[in-house]
């Protein structure tokens, strides 16, 4: 019998899979992606946060503080927060709490048509700030840059593991329908073996 890496993932997926119910597997992986997304780490999710990822994500790329080309990132992440988030808030608030984001991320689960529509939105908005070239796909490179504005301290060796389980055809770019299919997997699979689970580096259960 030969050990792959892939199936030696799969073995500790299993292992880890009868300690934790793929439920706790879902809202580990919600709240570590919360704490990611609270840049500020404030513990609430608010329009200050999106413009402190728009920042990292244009340093990343090597955009000077104040340029133009960070403007343009900053306005993207603030349509994320303006369009995608902002109008779900129940009660016209303005800032959304751990509590609440996992509870309202958690009913994705059992309604893929919803996952589709909201973090599919979300994806192609991710999709459209990660590929800097405009040929659609997302290649290493942007990938690293992407990463280092969302989950900063991942190390190459975690970033290129990743990419390599979001490739799911092994052609060394991530397609729209890879990046998608991995962004509502992330948020919205509880299946410990979905390739999505490493959006943000190696999944929080296997760590
Ligand atoms: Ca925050
Ligand atoms: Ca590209
Ligand atoms: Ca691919």
């Amino acid at each position: 019998m030969t050990f792959t890496g892939t199936a030696v993932v799969a073995a500790r997926a299993v292992h880890y899979a009868g300690i934790m119910a793929d439920s706790d597997i879902l809202t580990a992986k919600i709240n570590y992606g919360f704490d990611h997304l609270d840049v500020d780490g404030d513990g609430r999710l608010t329009e200050h946060d999106h413009v402190l990822m728009g920042q990292r994500v244009a340093a990343a790329l090597g955009h000077e503080p104040g340029s133009e080309a960070e403007a343009g990132i900053i306005a993207a992440y603030l349509r994320i927060w303006r369009d995608l988030h902002l109008p779900h808030i129940p009660g016209g608030g303005t800032e959304i709490s751990k509590e609440q984001f996992l509870r309202s991320t958690l009913t994705l689960a059992t309604d893929p048509a919803a996952a589709q529509a909201t973090v599919g939105a979300l994806a192609e908005a991710f999709l459209a700030i990660a590929d800097t070239d405009h040929d659609g796909e997302v290649d290493i490179a942007e990938f690293r840059n992407f990463v280092a504005g969302h989950f900063p301290g991942l190390s190459d060796a975690e970033v290129h593991d990743a990419f390599a389980h979001l490739d799911t055809d092994g052609d060394g770019h991530l397609s729209t329908e890879e990046f998608t299919r991995a962004t509502v997997e992330y948020w919205s699979s509880a299946d410990p073996d979905a390739p999505g689970n490493w959006w943000m580096g190696t999944p929080i259960y296997l760590r």
